[in-house]
């Protein structure tokens, strides 16, 4: 704004035309502000201080609006501008930024379901901040106002992680599983969603057999430590993903049915409470099969296409048959329920 008064005074003839086609409601703002402020200062001396404060107040209803109308972004329909954020950060400026519309998402997903890779990719954009499992750390979660607090934070683009990008990011987000605190909370966090525009991504598995293998074996690695004494969920070569592989788990099929049927009801008990939020939902193994899909999201989040990338390697590629110590008994078990094409996919 500044700017184009000074192109104003410059060259008054040659731009006065454009600018006004531009922006003339800005413009007509700023003289209404310029106005005011005047107002102020001429009915300060002699009017009650109440009427000042009136004033003062009106003054700044204004400013805000003039911040925001020249904030307004072209080519977007109606529908999407709830979605379209302008953050204020308190701890850095966004500079010549400051008026690209931000987005916040949410990536709601469980363990071992592919959303570490995911954020991954996400992250490989250059306008994408995804901040990761934010609320592993208990404290965060632990009663409504320290989630909104730290959902606040992380939205006014205030929260550094390796992920956070400059100013002009203009998606942010971080991954949140559904037993941190976000199926307790739903309702509150539902609200807050729908008050911020806030988008889910919903992040999940098709195959809950082979998430129960990968939940077994992180498990043990956690004590095995495999890979040269040091744990890792996530692997960045194939020779590691061979290592972590090996391990074949031996499955309690009496347990196994049980969380079968716990994780499936937990996830569509998620997508139930979020139906009438901004959401998408998505399954890791269709992202794997079909590179499109990467396209689906950015269209979710409205931005420009870019190619996404990861350098993390899936760890178990072998059918689920090799990677099953009781392979026989887990089949089993499956048998004629409705878990049995589990046996057969990856
Ligand atoms: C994405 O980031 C680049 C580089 O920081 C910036 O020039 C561009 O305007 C940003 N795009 C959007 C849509 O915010
Ligand atoms: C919520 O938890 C925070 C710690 O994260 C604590 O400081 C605060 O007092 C708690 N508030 C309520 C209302 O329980
Ligand atoms: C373990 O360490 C050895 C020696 O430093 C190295 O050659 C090998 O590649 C490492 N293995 C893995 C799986 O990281
Ligand atoms: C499998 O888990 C059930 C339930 O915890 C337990 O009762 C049973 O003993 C376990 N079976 C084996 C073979 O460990
Ligand atoms: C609707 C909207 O974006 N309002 C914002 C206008 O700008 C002020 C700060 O200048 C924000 O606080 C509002 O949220």
């Amino acid at each position: 704004m500044i700017e184009e008064l000074f192109v104003l005074n410059k060259d008054y003839e040659d731009n006065i035309k454009s600018i006004k086609k531009k922006s003339p409601l800005t413009l007509k703002l700023v003289i209404l502000v310029l106005a005011s402020v005047y107002a102020i200062y001429i009915f300060s001396i002699n009017l009650e201080q109440p009427m000042v404060d009136l004033i003062r107040s009106r003054t700044k209803l204004l400013e805000l609006r003039v911040t925001n109308q020249s904030c307004h972004p072209s080519h977007v329909e109606d529908l999407e501008l709830p979605y379209l954020h302008y953050p204020h950060p308190k701890t850095f400026n966004r500079e010549e930024c400051g008026c690209n519309p931000v987005r916040f998402f949410t990536i709601i997903s469980m363990q071992r379901s592919g959303s570490g890779w995911f954020e991954t990719l996400l992250n490989s954009h250059i306008n994408i901040s995804s901040n990761g499992e934010i609320f592993s750390v208990p404290k965060r979660r632990e009663n409504i106002s320290s989630i909104l607090k730290t959902l606040d934070k992380v939205y006014n683009l205030d929260w550094f992680t390796s992920a956070s990008k400059n100013e002009c990011n203009s998606a942010v987000g971080f991954k949140w599983m559904l037993n941190q605190g976000l199926m307790e909370h739903h309702k509150e966090i539902v609200e807050y969603f729908q008050r911020k525009g806030v988008s889910a991504i919903f992040l999940l598995r098709r195959n809950l057999l082979s998430r129960s293998v990968s939940v077994l074996a992180n498990s043990y690695d956690k004590h095995a430590k495999q890979l040269n004494g040091t744990h890792k969920s996530h692997v960045h070569s194939t020779i590691e993903a061979e290592v972590l592989a090996k391990y074949k788990p031996w499955i309690n099929t009496t347990l196994l049915m049980v969380e079968l049927k716990q994780t499936e009801e937990t996830a569509s008990k998620a997508i139930e409470y979020f139906s009438n939020t901004h959401h998408i939902v998505l399954y890791y193994e269709d992202l794997l099969k079909n590179g499109m899909k990467l396209e689906d999201v950015q269209e979710f989040l409205g931005l420009p296409y870019r190619n996404l990338q990861s350098r993390q390697f899936k760890i178990h590629t072998a059918p689920l048959s090799k990677q099953i110590e009781n392979w026989d008994e887990v089949q089993e078990a499956l048998k004629e329920t409705s878990y049995e094409s589990f046996l057969n996919s990856d």
